[in-house]
């Protein structure tokens, strides 16, 4: 899947004002995690974070063998995907329970990344250097396109073009399995990738695997909807810990809890990583939120006023658009759910920018 854009002069600043920000905290305290002696530890070498827990990582080295690493403070945000230098620690002699162990030096610059807004955090970095997204979604817990919206303007805020996935297809009944195909005949429509398929059944799951043999992919989506059961089953070996949907209300348990990356025989990576139960967005601008909606982008110009919200504005183009038919109402009806959502949490939230 091609980029379509590159990071905007906006992002690009945020993204460093956050981790000027972060660098400024760590470098509060310069010492490690747990003391390490220098004169313990091997050169500096390039690794891969492949997965993030606590106060260590684990590492893959140049040769593909994963190390358990613990952090200098100074790396600050560390998360699944990141390039790292790295150095080893030399046991020389000493026992040591047979474990390699390091130490990560200092994280390299990120291409891309995935964020959502964390009460205790402003912002969470849920994975780095990421070449395509999948966003998964299920008939239980329900398809709704209003998450699926979200993942997207989060996606597009990427520069990258989701691929939309429904699992557990085998569950729908005619009505649902009408409805979840003309929601994705309409994204299709605006270029998305889209896939029905059952994990249980081993539906569909075969088209997936040429999608995923090069670059870097996640698979994000709500808690239940089967992103790691998925993983299993395209990576034979894999061995995630997967957890029912709850009976009583229809949604997910946050089985995983870290993302973690895995790799496939021909070289692909995937992503697996947690649910969340809402995908907040209030990090993002309202303008940020707009360019989820590539179709309404077009039409924006031809709004009679300039600061239109595209709601009930005198002469607004996106509004005659869904009165047309060629713009569906739910696209309409999302946007502006998102947007007072938005507002809601900030006014309710102390999180600032
Ligand atoms: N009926 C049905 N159940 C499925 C299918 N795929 C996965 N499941 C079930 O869905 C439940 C949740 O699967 P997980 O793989 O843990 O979901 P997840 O998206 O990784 O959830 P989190 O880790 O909490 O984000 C498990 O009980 C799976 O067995 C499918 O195609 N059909
Ligand atoms: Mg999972
Ligand atoms: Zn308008």
């Amino acid at each position: 899947m091609a980029k379509r854009k590159k990071l905007s002069k906006g992002q690009i600043r945020r993204i460093q004002q956050n981790r000027q920000r972060k660098l400024a905290r760590a470098e509060q305290d310069e010492t490690p995690t747990v003391a390490i002696d220098d004169a313990q530890l091997g050169s500096e070498q390039h690794g891969l974070v492949i997965s993030r827990y606590g106060q260590h990582a684990d590492i893959e080295d140049e040769q593909g063998n994963a190390v358990r690493c613990d952090l200098r403070r100074t790396v600050g945000s560390l998360v699944c995907g990141d390039k790292v230098l790295w150095r080893e620690v030399r046991y020389d002699g000493q026992s040591n329970d047979g474990k390699r162990r390091g130490v990560v030096e200092a994280v390299q610059e990120r291409h891309s990344q995935l964020t959502r807004p964390d009460y205790y955090d402003g912002v969470k970095v849920v994975a780095s250097n990421i070449d395509q997204v999948f966003v998964v979604s299920s008939v239980l817990p329900d398809f709704s396109d209003q998450i699926l919206d979200r993942y997207i303007i989060a996606t597009e805020d990427m520069g990258l073009t989701p691929t939309l996935v429904v699992n557990k297809i085998e569950l729908a009944d005619d009505a649902v399995r009408q409805h979840i195909d003309q929601r994705l005949a309409y994204y299709q429509s605006l270029g998305y990738p889209t896939l029905t398929i059952s994990c249980k059944q081993q539906m569909g799951t075969d088209d997936l695997l040429p999608k995923l043999n090069d670059n870097i992919s996640i698979f994000v989506g709500q808690s239940g909807v089967g992103k790691s059961s998925l993983i299993n089953q395209l990576i034979p070996g894999a061995n995630i810990d997967v957890g029912d949907v709850s009976e009583n209300s229809g949604l997910g348990q946050h089985t995983t809890t870290a993302s973690r990356m895995l790799t496939f025989p021909a070289g692909g990576r995937l992503i697996d990583s947690p649910g969340v139960r809402e995908f907040g967005l209030w990090h993002l601008t309202p303008e940020q939120i707009l360019n989820g909606y590539i179709e309404f982008l077009p039409l924006i110009s031809q709004c009679k006023f300039r600061d239109c919200k595209h709601q009930n504005d005198p002469g607004c183009a996106v509004r005659a658009a869904v009165e047309a038919g060629d713009i569906p109402q739910f696209r309409f009806d999302n946007y502006h759910k998102i947007m007072q959502s938005m507002e809601e949490n900030r006014s309710n939230r102390t999180f600032v920018r």
